[in-house]
């Protein structure tokens, strides 16, 4: 019975090989074979991601692709292009739903299949995870690793270890040699602080922690920790596959006590419930790709308008604008009011999917958050100056200021010096760099709502 019992789960783990580059190489056949870098490009761009011909020089993500150019002078360098592989990754997707209803998106290109109990359907496990991994493979075009193990895990572990274009398998038999040589730093929930702990107690690999006793990691890092560490060391996790197959969206709306006539009124109550929406997208820690909005007339009408991004984003200003787009975009009845607004924001990718050039609205989002934790739960809205915006002296995100954004926030996007007493209300807040994606000359107004 033992190893037959029901209760084993397999779950897999399914990653592309230096994925966008390999779209790239896709797409471009010419650069197939030859060092790809993807990233921004300009002065302060950074790297998104290297083909393993442009690993081979040093280059890796997150790399200012300044020093990338100066290691790979033969590089060829490109901009992302976020919606071809959202359109790559959904293939992916949809081949993982194929073979389960529990799959987990953990980033634009890998994902959690939980396979336990698919045998009936689809034969061996062992044999699944091959059928999965050729089938990305030739439908998308695109290289990928698969990692398939008793727990995520275990089965993520497997799928790096798989890298780059493999499959590997751990077995309930094999966990402790396969962990056993592997250093801690790469076990979930390790992170820098705790591996220098363990590395001065003379603990490097999983190996050495595992003949760590339960009582020393207990004294060395609490129960918890310790608990945590001793189960990881031993490769045991049960977190399920949480699975997303739920369409999930976020919407936020409102019904007017009296109906809205003027087309700038429309525009800034949708631009309020854009930045609604976008800052609980944020704390819930979603991308989004689609933006919608609903328009209810005082006649009951209801029409909804919908557009999708070029690349994901929760960046306020511009889901804001691309809300107030699609208000203009349709037909509009001047004798008619408007009762209802609201605006939603769906095709959502989870925020760990980030990428680098796309940080500095997350400072953006952060810094409204904190105006907001100081202020309460709608002190603000959000426009940009020239737009008719009654008071727009009161702080200018001004896109072009570079110098005193270390002064106004810590790199958390918490304000230092705590207080946030009546006199901060009217301090500018200013964005560190110019390159955020509001529109060169536009600054970002934030307005205390009146009342
Ligand atoms: P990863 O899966 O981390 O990396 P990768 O697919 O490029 O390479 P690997 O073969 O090692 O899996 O990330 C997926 C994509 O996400 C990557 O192609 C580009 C993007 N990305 C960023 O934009 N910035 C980053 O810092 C990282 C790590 C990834
Ligand atoms: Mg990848
Ligand atoms: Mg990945």
């Amino acid at each position: 019975m033992g190893y037959d019992c029901a209760m084993a789960r397999w779950i897999l783990h399914v990653d592309m090989d230096a994925f966008f580059a390999s779209v790239e190489q896709l797409d471009r056949p010419e650069l197939r074979g030859r060092p790809v870098i993807v990233g921004g490009l300009g002065r302060r761009g950074v790297v998104s991601t290297a083909s393993y011909e442009a690993r081979a020089f040093g280059v890796h993500s997150a790399m200012p692709t300044a020093r990338a150019r100066k290691l790979c002078p033969h590089g060829v360098f490109l901009a992302p292009r976020f919606a071809r592989y959202e359109e790559v990754a959904a293939t992916m997707r949809t081949i993982l739903s194929a073979f389960s209803p529990v799959v987990e998106p953990l980033s634009l290109d890998e994902a959690f299949v939980d396979l336990t109990g698919t045998e009936r359907l689809h034969g061996p496990v062992e044999r699944t995870a091959g059928e999965i991994h050729r089938r990305i493979r030739t439908e998308t075009g695109v290289p990928c690793s698969v990692g398939l193990a008793p727990n995520k895990l275990l089965a993520k572990l497997a799928s790096e270890a798989a890298k780059p274009g493999g499959a590997h398998i751990v077995h309930e038999e094999d966990v402790e040699g396969f962990l056993s040589p592997l250093s801690v730093s790469r076990l979930w929930g390790v992170g820098p602080q705790t591996t220098r702990k363990l590395a001065e107690r003379g603990v490097h690999t999983v190996g050495d922690l595992r003949r760590v006793d339960a009582s020393l990691l207990h004294s060395w890092f609490g129960p918890a920790a310790g608990a945590q560490l001793w189960r990881l060391a031993r490769g045991l996790d049960e977190s399920p596959v949480h699975s997303t197959r739920d369409a999930k969206s976020i919407s936020q709306e409102v019904t007017y006590p009296e109906d809205l006539f003027r087309e700038e009124d429309i525009a800034r109550e949708l631009r309020q419930l854009a930045v609604a929406a976008a800052s609980r997208l944020a704390e819930e820690g979603w991308l989004a790709t689609t933006v919608r909005i609903k328009i209810r007339w005082a006649d009951f009408t209801t029409r909804t308008r919908q557009v999708r991004l070029p690349e994901p984003t929760d960046h306020p200003v511009l889901i804001a604008d691309e809300a107030v787009a699609l208000l203009r975009r349709g037909e509009v009845h001047p004798e008619v009011g408007v009762r209802l607004l609201g605006v939603g924001l769906a095709g959502l990718v989870a925020a760990t999917f980030r990428p680098a050039h796309l940080f500095v609205p997350l400072q953006l989002g952060a810094a409204l958050q904190q105006i907001r934790s100081r202020h309460g739960a709608h002190p603000l809205s959000l426009g940009v100056p020239g737009e008719g915006h009654p008071r727009p002296e009161v702080g200018i995100l001004d896109s072009g200021a570079k110098d005193d954004a270390d002064a106004e926030m810590d790199e958390r996007g918490r304000g230092r010096g705590g207080g946030g007493g009546v006199g901060e209300r009217n301090r500018a807040m200013r964005l560190p760099n110019s390159d955020h994606g509001i529109p060169p000359r536009q600054g970002l107004v934030l307005l205390p709502t009146r009342g």
